[in-house]
């Protein structure tokens, strides 16, 4: 499948009736939840990337912020990763990611709004200059972690899913196959103990390994070269060339 992502002046390429398309980026972790779950459950669908940075005039009609990921089913857009998850799991229930008893569920829905504070300081700690020593980031990494691995320790399984990922472990996974950039930006792996996360680390070895995961995986190498891109304000990155390194 081509990575090539459209930017200003290009034109959309032509639908294909009956086929869902997701607009993307190849190292957006948002777009990636929905890759996941469009992966997981074997949909078929194509995929168009946009590049952020020198966004398609045609997009905007799609998306009226012109982010990624959306979702186009007909004549209907889904935008926001988890509702166009939570929608994939709907229509196409065949190996269900969410548990199928409401309350389960519901108790899933919960956990996947506990990477928010995640995915904050994951933020500020890739993409701002804000000065901490990585002990500093590790210990707030691991404060925002705890009720993931809490949850982990509660369930007793490897996966949030229990035998296999499920809805919880996909929404997750996008951040944690990117940790690996943080130790390319600090130079050093962050301070932990046996006793820290232990249940989430050992969660990420599995997930890595999952075959799902595994055939979207980019790895924080090629992740940390967007995050160039973008920090260095280079006005037309070229995705297309990184994805294909
Ligand atoms: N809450 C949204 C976040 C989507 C998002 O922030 N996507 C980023 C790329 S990773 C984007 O489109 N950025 C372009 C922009 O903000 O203009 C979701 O869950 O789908």
């Amino acid at each position: 499948m081509s990575v090539k992502h459209l930017g200003k002046g290009s034109e959309e390429p032509p639908r294909v009736e009956g086929l869902l398309r997701l607009y993307s980026m190849e190292f957006c972790p948002y777009a990636q939840r929905a890759r996941l779950v469009l992966k997981a459950k074997n949909i078929p669908h194509d995929i168009v990337n946009i590049n952020l940075l020198s966004k398609p005039e045609w997009y905007f009609k799609i998306h009226s912020e012109g982010k990624v990921p959306a979702l186009l089913d007909g004549d209907k857009i889904i935008v926001e990763s988890l509702d166009i998850c939570d929608y994939l799991d709907e229509k196409y229930p065949e190996r269900p990611l969410y548990s199928a008893e409401p309350a389960a569920k519901a108790k899933e829905k919960e956990i996947i709004q506990k990477i928010g504070p995640v995915t904050g300081v994951f933020a500020r700690a890739l993409f701002t200059d804000e000065k901490k020593e990585v002990k500093e980031w590790t210990q707030e990494f691991i404060s925002v972690l705890q009720p993931l691995e809490d949850e982990l320790k509660s369930r007793g399984t490897t996966y949030f899913g229990g035998e296999k990922p499920g809805m919880v472990d996909y929404m997750v996974w996008p951040w944690a196959e990117r940790a690996g950039s943080f130790v390319i930006k600090f130079g050093q792996k962050p301070a932990l103990s046996d006793d820290q996360i232990p249940l989430l680390r050992k969660w990420r070895k599995a997930m890595r390994e999952d075959p799902v995961s595994s055939e979207l995986y980019h790895g924080p190498e090629r992740f940390w070269k967007v995050v160039l891109f973008k920090l260095n304000n280079v006005e037309n990155p070229d995705y297309d060339k990184v994805a294909s390194s």
